[in-house]
């Protein structure tokens, strides 16, 4: 289902917008879960295979995962590792919500699951995704889909409403008391505008690649997964000016490649 003027306008002007209707519905979510679940238990107690601690500080890069005081857990590129997330980019209802915002020839940026386990799950400070990506122009939204409950005790997302329409901002890396995390940037943020966007299991939400945004740690006794779809238009290119052309095309048409039109 196509977003309505009304919700892209929303968009346009706040930098990010709760999606209005229900994205995954329940056996799909299941499916998913079981999925997610799996991709993280194959990876467990390894560092590595694309599992990373982005709570990880520099004094403890060389720690077991049993010292970790936090778990801010990723896992990069989620489609080549499941079929059920390999099927979710190619998915209508989010491809029309991305079509909605940035036109309708689609490519993937990337896609990653943002897990925080209950009670040690680790913050993700404030910060731009362009701050991280560079990518020009920068068009590129993203869609964040909650497997759980997401809400202030778990780990929903911030946002500070309209902070796109400011372009690029400086990071620097993030620290947590005097230890830096070196997965990690970090940018100033005027946190008297910040606002929460909690969100049932099932739910989602699209933000800008410019819009500042954060999510603080879990202190419930609740999971908090969450998967997230990176989507670019065709023609975007990366930090050192290079079109991401060989990037998979998931709707419409690519002017730059010599392949067929996506399915
Ligand atoms: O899921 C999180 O905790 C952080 C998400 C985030 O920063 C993003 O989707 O850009």
């Amino acid at each position: 289902m196509k977003l309505k003027t009304r919700d892209v306008q929303t968009f346009q002007q706040q930098g990010y917008l709760e999606i209005p209707h229900r994205v995954i519905e329940e056996d799909h979510l299941q499916q998913l879960r079981k999925s997610y679940d799996q991709v993280f238990s194959e990876r467990h107690g390894t560092s590595g295979q694309g599992l990373r601690n982005l709570s990880v500080t520099e004094s403890m890069t060389d720690a077991t995962e049993d010292e970790h005081e936090s778990e801010m857990l990723q896992v990069m590129e989620m489609w080549q590792k499941s079929k059920d997330f390999q099927d979710l980019l190619y998915y209508d209802p989010l491809l029309d919500i991305a079509g909605s915002l940035i036109g309708e020839n689609i490519q993937l940026f990337h896609d990653q699951a943002l897990y925080k386990p209950a009670k040690i799950g680790g913050a993700v400070p404030w910060h731009q995704d362009n701050g991280y990506w560079r990518c020009q122009p920068a068009d590129l939204v993203s869609i964040w889909i909650a497997l759980d409950d997401a809400d202030q005790e778990n780990g929903c997302m911030i946002v500070i409403p309209a902070s796109h329409v400011d372009g690029q901002v400086s990071h620097s890396r993030a620290k947590t008391g005097d230890r830096e995390l070196p997965a990690l940037l970090f940018t100033d943020a005027n946190e008297s505008k910040a606002v929460s966007v909690p969100l049932k299991a099932g739910h989602a939400m699209v933000h800008h690649c410019l819009t500042v945004h954060q999510t603080q740690p879990n202190w419930s006794d609740r999971d908090r997964r969450a998967i997230v779809i990176h989507y670019m238009p065709v023609g975007t290119e990366n930090s050192e000016g290079m079109l991401l052309k060989d990037n998979l095309l998931l709707r419409g048409h690519d002017p730059h490649s010599s392949g067929a039109d996506s399915m």
